[in-house]
């Protein structure tokens, strides 16, 4: 159980009344029409539009409201009734050197864009531009560069039509330069999980949720980051199933829940204990857990052999199914539990104890997020993970499998379609064969790569198709410098953000429609679909009017952009397309034969129609056809030691943002209100450091390598973490974090460990 904390800083329940207050304080501040409530009963369903929030599926059988606390947030966010109009730059105060002392937030309150913008250097505004103008600047400025120094990023929000033209525009400019907001999320689950299970996506459906006898969550985070996940937990908690949690913060969502669209228990309160157990284990220490539980495992079935009991440990599926078994299970009984201990900051007790819920229980799923993929060896965590599962048969049975909780709405999509700098991970043949040219065959970027290209000048141009880079990615102070000396940027954004404070010679911003709203091209109002974490693909339609006749949609910017930048070819259909999205969901289509099948018919089903997955159905795209366990090569998932005067950063989202929109200052289920300036600490690190609750500190990053990172006006608060990790906010703490500070195989920034010293004042 979560030990009670004596700290001043608890919270009530996730959902309940707390809930409700978070979405009636945004809907005041964001100033949304009424008329949001139409669109909110509209969200999750058929012929409704598919939360612009987290990527967490939507059941087939869905409730009269089917949105969270943060689903809300976002939507009313977005239908804002404020507007930033081309006169909002005309005001003194205004240019875009003043603009830069603005916080996120504030920035976001000035409304939806409604025109787009070009950047005059003279008066360090923008100023209103003509479409065309822009299209026929941008393709100028992008045929005057050499090919390969342009990117074109996007941001896991844009649809699949959207999302596969504009791979297709990057490949007929002549790159394959298209990272993703992935490559700093769940690029770790694509390439680790792939090496492991042959599948770069998770494993499980909606009914797995509904027949599993327990959840194990490690390092995600759902009161926050999918709230609509908290239903299945009290579902399942509700059935006598069990939750065990590995996370070094409390988390209010992991410990109790009132379900907000149940009258009875919000009138009385009722609360649902969500986790049966609550580890609060180190950053970095999960290698150490899991393997402590797979001990524990192994012990038991020796132990059930020796006494002639029925096996723990699935051997028959182990034969069948996978390889490096016997390897991996000399590892556990070779493992010392005093190491074990130090590493993961958690008791042998505490991991029997885990252990002993995870083996009587016939089906489990592993649930992951950022505390797992986020680390220098997040794809060591995650083939952890695996082993785990694997020992008793748990991917690829009901009620059982591995589930990577993403983030973005269509984040999974994008890659599903194209968006990928990975060669071998995109049909090239189909797109010759459908569009005449030859694609580029070299790999492009990932964002690690961009942003080292970006220091060393080489990437003159970046096209944002949504997103924030500018404060998503690490090393922020570095990158603001390097991003303004490019040739070009274009953003298509449907809100200010501090990416467009730093403008290159030539800038643009785009402002597009939203989700919500009616996208009426010259066949009609058009669908657009997206792909949930369960492989699920949804349409959604917007009816609401768009808050400025002069916004385009996603789609038609794109093509306006490749018509004015790749030459002309007949195959390459971009009017049309844009007239019609089904065109665009045949050519998917027929990239993408075995996972769109009947595209068009089938986007309307209720929950969506299931792209499939081989480690689903024990089919496993491994080179040796088999999954994979994987004997860890260390303790932890860090890429440092420990030392005296360094702690381990984690860099967390509150309650009260997406990403790097700040929607305010209330993180109410940590209970912290009032300011994201803060850096969490235990009492005893305060008083071993000679520090004191409430003082003002320098976080100092502790890599050697000539660079001077530093952020300073942190308010030391005394918090319940273990000892020797610490905790601050991200966006702000990405200034710390060192771009060549990532998982090693996928390169996604290690942002849950990073190692720094503190300073006063
Ligand atoms: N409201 C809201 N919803 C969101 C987002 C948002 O910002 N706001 N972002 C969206 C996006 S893009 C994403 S990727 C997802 C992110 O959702 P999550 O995957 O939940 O990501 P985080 O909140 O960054 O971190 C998850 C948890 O990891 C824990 N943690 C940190 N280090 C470790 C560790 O070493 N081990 C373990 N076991 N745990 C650790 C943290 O305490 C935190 O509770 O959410 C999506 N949904
Ligand atoms: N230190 C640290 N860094 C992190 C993380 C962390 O946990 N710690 N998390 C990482 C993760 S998981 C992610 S996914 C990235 C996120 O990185 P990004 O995806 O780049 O950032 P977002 O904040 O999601 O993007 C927000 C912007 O998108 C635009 N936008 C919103 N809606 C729309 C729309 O409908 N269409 C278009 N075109 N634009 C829209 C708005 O202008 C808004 O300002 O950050 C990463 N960075
Ligand atoms: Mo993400």
């Amino acid at each position: 159980m979560a030990e009670e904390t004596d700290l001043p800083h608890d919270s009530g329940p996730a959902g309940g009344w707390g809930s409700m207050q978070g979405m009636a304080r945004i809907l005041g501040e964001s100033h949304a029409s009424p008329m949001v409530l139409r669109s909110l009963r509209r969200q999750n369903k058929p012929k409704g539009v598919m939360c612009g929030s987290c990527a967490w599926p939507k059941p087939a059988n869905y409730s009269a409201f089917e949105f969270c606390e943060n689903g809300a947030k976002a939507t009313m966010w977005e239908l804002t009734s404020a507007r930033c109009t081309p006169e909002f730059w005309a005001d003194d105060a205004h240019t875009v050197t003043r603009l830069r002392e603005w916080n996120d937030h504030d920035l976001e309150l000035t409304g939806r864009l409604t025109h787009p913008l070009r950047y005059d250097a003279a008066t360090d505004r923008y100023q209103a531009v003509s479409w065309d103008e822009a299209f026929a600047a941008i393709g100028a400025s992008l045929q005057a560069l050499p090919k390969e120094s342009a990117v074109f990023y996007a941001s896991g929000h844009a649809g699949l039509e959207a999302s596969y033209l504009y791979a297709l525009l990057a490949r007929a400019y002549g790159n394959n330069n298209l990272p993703q907001s992935s490559n700093m999320c769940h690029e770790t689950t694509s390439v680790g999980l792939t090496k492991v299970i042959g599948s770069p996506v998770g494993t499980i459906v909606w009914e797995d949720l509904e027949k599993t006898d327990a959840f194990f969550f490690f390092g995600q985070n759902p009161g926050t980051n999918s709230p609509r996940f908290l239903h299945p937990l009290k579902d399942l908690k509700d059935r006598g199933g069990k939750i065990v949690t590995f996370n070094p913060v409390i988390e209010q969502g992991l410990v109790s829940f009132v379900d907000p669209q149940n009258p009875l228990a919000m009138l009385t309160g009722k609360e649902t204990i969500i986790s049966d157990q609550y580890h609060q284990l180190k950053a970095g220490g999960d290698v150490a857990a899991i393997l402590g539980m797979c001990k524990y495992v192994v012990e038991a079935d020796d132990k059930a052999k020796a006494e002639g009991k029925a096996e723990v440990i699935d051997h028959a599926f182990i034969k069948q199914h996978t390889t490096g078994c016997e390897e991996f299970i000399q590892s556990c009984r070779d493992a010392d539990w005093a190491e074990i201990e130090r590493e993961s900051g958690l008791t042998e007790a505490a991991l029997r104890e885990a252990a002993a819920v995870y083996i009587a229980a016939e089906k489990v799923i592993g649930v992951y997020g950022m505390g797992l993929t986020q680390h220098t060896h997040g794809a060591l965590n995650i083939a952890m993970l695996v082993n785990l599962l694997l020992l008793r048969g748990n991917i690829g049975k009901p009620g059982a499998g591995c589930c990577p909780v993403r983030g973005h709405s269509n984040v999974q999509g994008q890659r599903t379609v194209g968006i990928a700098e990975k060669t071998k991970l995109v049909p090239l043949d189909k797109l010759k064969a459908l569009f005449g040219f030859d694609p580029p065959t070299e790999d492009g970027m990932n964002i690690v790569a961009a942003v080292q290209g970006l220091f060393e000048g080489k990437v003159k141009a970046f096209v944002s198709l949504g997103g924030n880079l500018l404060r998503a990615v690490p090393d922020q102070k570095r990158m603001e410098t390097a991003w303004s000396a490019q040739e070009l940027t274009v953003m298509i954004s449907t809100k200010l953000n501090r990416s467009h404070l730093f403008p290159g010679k030539n800038a643009f911003i785009l402002p597009c429609l939203g989700r919500f709203e009616a996208d009426e091209q010259a066949t009609g109002n058009q669908t657009i679909t997206t792909e949930d974490s369960f492989s699920m693909i949804s349409a959604s339609i917007g009816d609401r009017p768009p808050p400025s006749d002069a916004l385009k949609s996603e789609l038609a910017i794109v093509t306006g952009i490749a018509k004015a930048t790749v030459p002309a070819r007949a195959e390459l259909k971009w009017d049309e397309w844009t007239a019609d999205y089904g065109l665009v969901r045949d050519l998917i289509e027929f990239t993408y034969p075995d996972d769109f099948r009947d595209y068009n018919a089938r986007m309307y089903d209720a929950g969506g129609f299931y792209r499939g997955n081989g480690a689903h159905e024990r089919i496993w795209k491994t080179p040796e056809g088999k999954a994979v366990f994987t004997t860890p090569g260390q303790l932890n998932s860090l890429g440092f030691k420990d030392a005296p005067g360094r702690y381990r950063l984690i860099t967390m989202r509150s309650n009260d943002q997406f990403n790097t929109t700040i929607y305010g200052y209330s993180d109410r289920l940590r209970g912290l209100e009032g300011s994201r300036d803060i850096l969490l600490m235990c009492p005893e690190d305060i008083d071993e450091a000679g520090l004191r609750d409430g003082q003002m500190l320098t976080l100092v990053t502790d890599v050697d390598d000539g660079q001077d990172r530093r952020l300073g006006g942190l308010k030391l608060t005394a918090y319940k973490l273990p000892r020797g990790t610490i905790a601050g906010y991200y966006p702000e703490c990405n200034v710390l974090v060192p771009i060549g500070h990532h998982d090693e195989l996928s390169q996604t920034p290690a942002s849950k460990s990073v190692p720094v010293r503190i300073e006063a004042g």
